[in-house]
């Protein structure tokens, strides 16, 4: 039998993406075939009370009830951070610190200064560094990817993507972290815009500049007995020019009625397009420019087997993947990463990229103007 590589889990936060990254973790060495074993042994919440419940769900072998007794541990090899995004900085930089391996859900910070220090912090460190952009992994998009390297797509002329959820529509829906600055950042373009942005530097590399317009629907939502104030985008669109010439629409809201987890793409080139959305994730739709004319349109491909991590994930075709898959495929590479098979990615030099766009994205929009992305 094969040895096994063991990796030691730390855990911050287990809310939504704590549950998701628990069970992506459950799901590697069953459908991957690989060497490598996760002990979740410990997880760290807001307090004990939390941390305690927390452990017992997610099966972590501790939990202790502050991320700073975690992240000192001389046996936890990875930490794991899935708490709101205020507190992504001061857990990473404190991780490397003490040599530990990072995972960071995204976006990376809360501004740009802030990832970069991020990125300089585990850098330093020499520990392995990962953002959870896990929609990249996609395998429609990991396909996308290589028919564009392909040269199937030809020279690239467009591309539109849109993350469209309807998630702010109701007004008494109560002030979340989601709506404050000081703990997200910004609103849906940092929550879901980044996903796009992203997905567009994976598929079509960096963005020269960006004009921008962002609005706040509903500025004040119940706290208790009262109301407090949103200070976030609600909605934000923005065109932009790639590096290599191409154009770009983009657009993030959490008002659109009717939609859920729109999360969509078209790319259009002189050989062929493609379009994809996250609400029909196990299928992507391509137009190949070279059939005759009177049969040029987008057909339509079921993911499967022969797509990128359809051997482990999808043994029966046409079965399907989920949203867990992806990030299952996301940790199982950085966790490959660690015994050097492979590089993490995305890493926080995504990271610090993406926050370029949405600085400039911001800048943009109080502007009024063009702006440059200053990566
Ligand atoms: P959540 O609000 O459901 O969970 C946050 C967790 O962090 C909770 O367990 C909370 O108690 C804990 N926490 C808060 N303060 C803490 C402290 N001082 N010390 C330790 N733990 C603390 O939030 P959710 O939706 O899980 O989001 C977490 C992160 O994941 C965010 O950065 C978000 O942007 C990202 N996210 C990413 C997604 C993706 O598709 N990659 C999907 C949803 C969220
Ligand atoms: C927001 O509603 C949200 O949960 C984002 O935080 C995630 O990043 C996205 O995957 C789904 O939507």
């Amino acid at each position: 039998m094969r040895s096994k590589d063991y990796v030691n889990l730390g855990m911050v936060g287990s809310g939504m993406m704590g549950r998701y990254h628990s069970v992506a973790y459950s799901t590697i060495p069953v459908m991957f075939d690989t060497s490598i074993r996760i002990k979740k042994k410990v997880i760290a919440d807001a307090n004990e009370e939390l941390a305690r419940e927390a452990a017992e769900r997610l099966d972590f072998e501790e939990w202790v009830a502050s991320w700073q007794d975690l992240i000192g541990r001389n046996d936890v090899d990875v930490v794991d951070i899935v708490t709101p995004n205020d507190l992504h900085a001061p857990i990473v930089c404190a991780a490397a610190a003490q040599k530990k391996h990072v995972i960071c859900e995204k976006p990376l910070a809360l501004n740009l200064e802030q990832a970069r220090a991020m990125h300089e912090a585990v850098s330093r460190a020499g520990v392995k560094h990962c953002v959870s952009f896990n929609y990249q992994k996609t395998p429609a998009v990991l396909h996308t990817k290589k028919m564009i390297e392909n040269g199937k797509l030809g020279r690239i002329f467009h591309f539109r993507g849109q993350y469209l959820q309807d998630t702010g529509i109701n007004p008494l829906t109560p002030i979340g972290w989601r709506h404050q600055s000081s703990r997200a950042g910004s609103g849906s373009l940092g929550d879901t815009g980044s996903h796009v942005i992203s997905l567009a530097h994976f598929l079509l590399g960096s963005i020269r500049e960006v004009t921008a317009m962002s609005e706040t629907f509903i500025t004040r939502r119940p706290v208790g007995d009262s109301d407090g104030e949103v200070d976030v985008d609600d909605a934000v669109s923005f065109l932009c020019q790639f590096e290599k010439k191409a154009l770009g629409i983009f657009e993030a809201s959490r008002f659109c009625t009717g939609r859920k987890n729109r999360f969509s793409f078209e790319i259009n080139g002189s050989e062929g397009a493609v379009f994809f959305d996250w609400e029909r994730s196990n299928e992507l739709l391509f137009c190949n420019a070279s059939a005759a004319t009177s049969e040029q349109g987008f057909t339509r491909t079921v993911i499967g087997p022969s797509h990128p991590y359809g051997g482990a994930l999808q043994r029966i075709p046409g079965i399907g993947m989920s949203y867990v898959d992806t990030v299952a495929i996301m940790l199982y590479e950085f966790l490959q990463s660690l015994f050097d098979r492979g590089k993490p990615h995305p890493d926080f030099s995504d990271g610090v990229a993406v926050q370029a766009v949405m600085e400039a994205v911001q800048r943009s929009a109080s502007n009024k103007c063009w702006e440059k992305v200053c990566y």
